[in-house]
């Protein structure tokens, strides 16, 4: 069962900006009017900052910086993604609790959220360090209804996403190295993995899950990660609010996501274009089957990566890695 105080923040994020009254919050929670008082006085302990006001009731002015629904939902612009959360404080990866959820039928647009992973994943079965109340370690459920090869283009959609959110909030100018990486600085700050469960021509649905490095100190990375990864915080020297930045990915994501399935990619490709690191330049491409250099030409519509081949041909790279 939730508890009482689940149920009040519920009521008072609900009412967004409006005063509810301490008798209404007593009928609807079955609590006296001076239970209702002391919850908000703890309620303030806790961060919440509430305007009490005689014969009018109560009101969030601003909710603390701790992710929970609530705290997610309470000025949320966005129309289908996020409208249900849920919630870890600690869990193994969000991509398992998604899994499952989109297997019981999660609907469209669920948002699946932890404070820390224990066991996060990146690709082809890589760890994703994601420690607690330091980042955003997401993930998203969503159910396209387009192609499995159109689905893939949703890591690229995705990273676009992360790179306008992160220029728009912050002071850092982030780079995308295809196709899941952000970089600030040249070192990794977000990955993006996306799982999707598809027959045939048919999308079942699809997981973006999605890792920022907010507020680590480079202290905070283990050795072999200290030379590549960064955070927001460790590249612009300044603390981060996790709570907005979470929401400002979800209306961004949403609207994206809305206009690529409306009028399709090409409005993504071109912004992907703008963000790509390294564009112009030699790099080393490696594939299942091969190694080779070429230059980075940009992304193609159906979401490959051109290179131009010393051969001076154009080629597209569905899947591996590219280095330099
Ligand atoms: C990724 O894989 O970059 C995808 C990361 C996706 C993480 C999210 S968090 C929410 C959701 N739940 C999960 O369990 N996963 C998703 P990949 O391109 O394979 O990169 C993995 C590599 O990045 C590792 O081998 C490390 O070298 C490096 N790495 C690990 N943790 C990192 C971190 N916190 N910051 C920067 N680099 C990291």
């Amino acid at each position: 069962m939730q508890s009482t105080r689940y149920h009040l923040i519920e009521l008072l994020t609900t009412t967004e900006g409006t005063y509810i009254s301490g008798q209404l919050l007593s009928d609807r929670l079955h609590i006296s009017r001076s239970a209702i008082w002391k919850h908000m006085k703890e309620l303030e302990k806790d961060g919440y900052v509430i305007e009490g006001i005689p014969r009018k009731g109560y009101r969030i002015v601003q909710s603390p910086d701790k992710v929970s629904p609530n705290t997610i939902q309470w000025g949320l612009e966005t129309e289908w993604l996020g409208q249900k959360i849920i919630h870890k404080t600690s869990t193994e990866s969000t991509q398992e609790i998604a899994q499952q959820a989109a297997r019981n039928n999660a609907e469209h647009g669920t948002v699946v959220i932890a404070d820390e992973q224990t066991n996060g994943r990146g690709r082809m079965g890589r760890a994703w360090k994601s420690a607690k109340n330091k980042g955003v370690w997401m993930s998203l459920i969503l159910r396209p209804a387009i192609t499995p090869a159109a689905a893939t283009r949703l890591t690229l959609l995705t990273a676009t996403v992360l790179a306008d959110v992160i220029t728009k909030q912050t002071a850092a100018a982030p780079a995308i190295k295809w196709p899941n990486d952000l970089l600030i600085n040249h070192k990794k700050i977000a990955g993006i993995l996306t799982e999707m469960q598809a027959e045939q021509d048919r999308t079942q649905y699809v997981i973006v899950g999605i890792g920022v490095n907010v507020n680590q100190t480079l202290y905070d990375f283990a050795a072999p990660l200290k030379q590549q990864a960064a955070s927001i915080k460790s590249e612009t020297g300044e603390d981060q609010p996790i709570v907005p930045l979470i929401q400002s990915l979800l209306r961004s994501f949403e609207k994206t996501y809305d206009a690529f399935i409306d009028i399709g990619f090409s409005g993504i490709k071109t912004k992907w274009e703008t963000y790509a690191y390294r564009i112009g330049e030699r790099i080393r491409v490696q594939t299942n089957q091969t190694v080779f250099e070429a230059v980075l030409a940009g992304i193609a519509d159906d979401g490959a990566l051109l290179v131009q081949t010393d051969a001076g041909e154009t080629q597209n790279v569905y899947s591996g890695e590219i280095s330099w």
